[in-house]
């Protein structure tokens, strides 16, 4: 006979169909998703999910960051509850399944544990953090990051999308300024489901990622000023050519990170030229430089060969140079025992798994700063993610929610 909920499994059909439901907002041009953080479309999305949650008999709270908490009571007044979370919001150019999985599978479990009538001792508080992706604003994790206190709010709230828009402005015109102050809720564990974002599960066609670590990365925002002039009519021995400048460095990273291999990666994916006219050599080049490495010492080796070498290449072309680290965390080790829980699940349950580290950041690293934190990982199809091409299965999804749902029940504890 198995023991209360043993064999409990999550809905999948309803999973899918509640992720399929939620991609309808914010559509890409590809098949994916531009819902990014706190556009209208955020705000729908945010809306769409309160829905469901209420509709599940779940209560909400919001605090001063937008951070959604949705709350299942528990039996024991006393014990503080197991959050599972993620994002809802999106790359430009994003996938239907970062971040989303997570807080859709976190309701999923409410909806199984409704379903079959099991109340948990602690109460389960499904979250969706806002601006997690850092595209509009960044860093990313950045309303995590205040929840934990490695950001103040008035830093957060000063932060500017790419038209000069402020975080604080925007959020407050889509109305998500909640009452409840950032970090002030405390949390018995953490648990974030997430898609891997890379190859590594599919390839050794493996089900479950047991997330052991998160590797630690640092964003560099360059500025170069060199001078503005017509790109005909200048002379090569005159130009002060900042685009040039940025060239060299994108080749100094990659060459950086190749010589730190195995376990190091480096690369841009924003740039802005000024004018940024066909025909005029740009006076400002900005671009972020993204390097991680689970490895501390290669992490903060790169930065200071990029930080020691970038000046050099710019004096050499006469072109100003300054660099600001506009985002930043160390490797994180989630924690064991909440590690060892999601393995006994993925066991439990069949599922054939592996740890693995994440290559991508997530909420979780900073939730690991103040609680038990760890993660679960499905696999996603070649290894594609900030793609809207990015693919799961539907199996592939609700394997993860089941290993979620196991993992939440034994640390929440079945009431008698
Ligand atoms: O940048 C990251 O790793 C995450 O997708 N925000
Ligand atoms: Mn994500
Ligand atoms: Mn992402």
């Amino acid at each position: 006979m198995a023991a209360p909920g043993e064999n409990m499994r999550v809905n999948a059909d309803r999973l899918w169909d509640s992720l399929m439901e939620m991609a309808k907002i914010g559509p890409g041009v590809a098949g994916g998703n531009n819902r990014q953080t706190l556009t209208d479309a955020d705000a729908e999305g945010r809306k769409l999910f309160q829905r469901w949650c209420e509709a599940a008999g779940l209560s909400m709270g919001v605090d001063t960051m937008g951070n959604m908490f949705m709350t299942r009571e528990g039996t024991d007044p006393e014990a503080l509850p197991v959050y599972v979370g993620s994002h809802l919001d999106t790359q430009p150019t994003g996938g239907k399944y970062d971040g989303v999985l997570g807080v859709l599978a976190g309701l999923e479990v409410v909806r199984s544990l409704n379903d079959l009538g099991i109340r948990t001792k602690h109460p389960i508080v499904v979250t969706n953090w806002t601006n997690e992706e850092g595209a509009r604003f960044a860093p990313a994790m950045l309303a995590s990051g205040v929840f934990a206190g490695i950001h103040t709010q008035d830093y957060a709230y000063a932060r500017r999308d790419p038209e000069g828009k402020t975080f604080g402005e925007e959020l407050a015109r889509i109305g998500w300024v909640g009452d409840e102050e950032v970090g002030a809720r405390k949390m018995h564990a953490y648990f974030e489901y997430h898609i891997e974002q890379g190859p590594i599960l599919e390839a050794e066609e493996k089900q479950i990622g047991v997330v052991t670590h998160c590797q630690g990365l640092w964003w560099l925002e360059f500025t170069l000023t060199g001078r503005e002039a017509h790109t005909g009519s200048t002379p090569m021995a005159m130009r002060v050519n900042a685009g040039l400048a940025m060239a060299r460095i994108l080749e100094m990273v990659q060459a950086v990170a190749m010589e730190n291999q195995p376990g190091a990666v480096g690369g841009v994916g924003q740039v802005f030229f000024s004018p940024n006219s066909r025909n005029v050599l740009p006076g400002k080049v900005v671009f972020t430089v993204d390097i991680r490495s689970p490895d501390q010492a290669k992490l903060d080796g790169m930065r200071a060969r990029i930080e020691a070498e970038a000046p050099r290449i710019c004096e050499a072309l006469g072109v100003g140079c300054s660099v600001e680290a506009v985002g930043h965390f160390d490797p994180v080790t989630f924690d064991p025992a909440l590690v060892a829980t999601v393995r006994k699940a993925a066991g439990d349950l069949g599922y054939s798994h592996m740890n693995i580290v994440s290559g991508a950041g997530h909420d979780a690293c900073w939730a690991a700063k103040v609680a038990p934190a760890t993660m679960i990982m499905c696999p996603c199809v070649g290894g594609l993610s900030h793609n809207e091409a990015e693919d799961i299965s539907k199996e592939w999804a609700a394997a993860g929610a089941d290993v979620l749902l196991h993992a939440v029940i034994g640390t929440a504890g079945i009431a008698e």
